[in-house]
């Protein structure tokens, strides 16, 4: 149901004018839509933030892209090539609601390449065996979810609603990712350590996808405010370990955190300190492929000026018609 937006008379004794509807329909928990005004602040953090989601996505291509070629059946192979896509489509509908606030994709993407805008940080690890691409729908999805899920409720409409699909289609993801994992355990001990091996490597990057801890986060605050954040990055986090302790246990795997342990009294798991300074390392741009992943992206775009053009002049000569 809306919620009430009280008597004619009330209505009148509200404030006017265009911030008083913008804190108004934040407020009432309605959507800012393209069309409304709002604070200039509100946009740059709209665009940082779908663009660096954006941006996640299409790098995200490359680290689980590289092992389409080598998948060990048809069967994968197919599953990967469709996720990877998929990741493809998100990005492109993320551009479109950056477009929704008046940002150009052409500089979102040469912002990307020149490196003057960020992408999430578990982009930068490596894919060493197959056992990655299950672990990354296991645990890099998985934690896509948690943090996305809530974002289908965020303020701003276009994102809210790019979010739900995207939601939907990055279940599809843990789970064939998990399904990978299931079969890989159920097969020979090599199989099982190069499983392990992944998980040791991927599960404190996937914690730091999260974002820094709330006492450093630079814009929590102001976006829970603006109800573009709905949770803070540590509950996110904690929602996230408390969801992948019964999964890896069913999975057969050990998290390699000797601190974790269920705590009653929270009633949450209790987890190890995070070393903080790789996360800053990553996102600064010394990852172990950050160079190599903006790299790919740039030679990619390069490489793509021809299509780019010829569109243009298609639709030049399709306007003169
Ligand atoms: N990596 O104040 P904070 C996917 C930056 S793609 C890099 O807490 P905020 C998938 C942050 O930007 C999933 N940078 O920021 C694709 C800020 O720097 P700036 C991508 C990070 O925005 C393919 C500074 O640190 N998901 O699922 O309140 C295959 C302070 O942080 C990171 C999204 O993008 C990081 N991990 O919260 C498979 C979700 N964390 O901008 C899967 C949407 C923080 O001031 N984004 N920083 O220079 C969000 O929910 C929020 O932006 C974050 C950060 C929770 C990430």
């Amino acid at each position: 149901m809306a919620p009430s937006t009280g008597t004619a008379e009330a209505r009148a004794a509200e404030p006017q004018g265009e911030a008083a509807h913008f804190e108004r329909t934040v407020a009432r928990d309605q959507r800012i839509e393209p069309r409304d005004w709002m604070p200039d602040a509100y946009r740059a953090t709209m665009v940082r933030q779908i663009a660096q989601h954006a941006h996640s996505e299409i790098i995200g291509m490359q680290p689980e892209g590289v092992w389409i070629t080598r998948a060990p059946s048809l069967r994968r192979k197919a599953i990967l090539l469709a996720k990877v896509q998929d990741e493809a489509g998100h990005g492109l509908y993320l551009y479109s609601a950056a477009e929704t606030l008046g940002a150009d994709r052409s500089e979102l993407t040469a912002k990307l390449i020149s490196g003057r805008q960020k992408y999430s940080s578990i982009f930068n690890y490596p894919t060493l065996t197959f056992a990655d691409v299950g672990v990354i729908g296991w645990l890099v999805d998985g934690a896509a979810i948690c943090n996305q899920v809530p974002l289908c409720r965020s303020s701003y409409g276009p994102y809210a609603r790019a979010m739900i699909r995207i939601c939907k289609e990055e279940s599809f993801h843990q789970r064939q990712g998990y399904e990978l994992l299931m079969t890989l355990m159920r097969g020979t001990d090599a199989q099982r350590e190069m499983v392990q091996d992944a998980v040791n490597r991927w599960w404190w990057p996937s914690l730091m996808m999260f974002g820094p801890p709330d006492a450093d986060s630079t814009h929590t605050a102001q976006s829970m405010a603006w109800k573009i954040k709905r949770h803070t990055n540590d509950e996110l986090r904690q929602r996230f370990v408390d969801m992948s302790v019964p999964q890896a246990d069913a999975l057969g795997v050990t998290l390699p955190d000797p601190d974790l342990r269920w705590n009653a009294e929270r009633g949450h798991h209790d987890f190890g300190e995070i070393d903080w300074s790789e996360l800053k390392r990553v996102i600064s741009g010394d990852g172990p492929c950050n160079a190599e992943r903006v790299a790919v992206r740039r030679a990619a775009h390069e490489d793509g000026a021809w299509v780019r053009e010829a569109a243009a002049a298609h639709a030049a000569k399709q306007e003169a018609r």
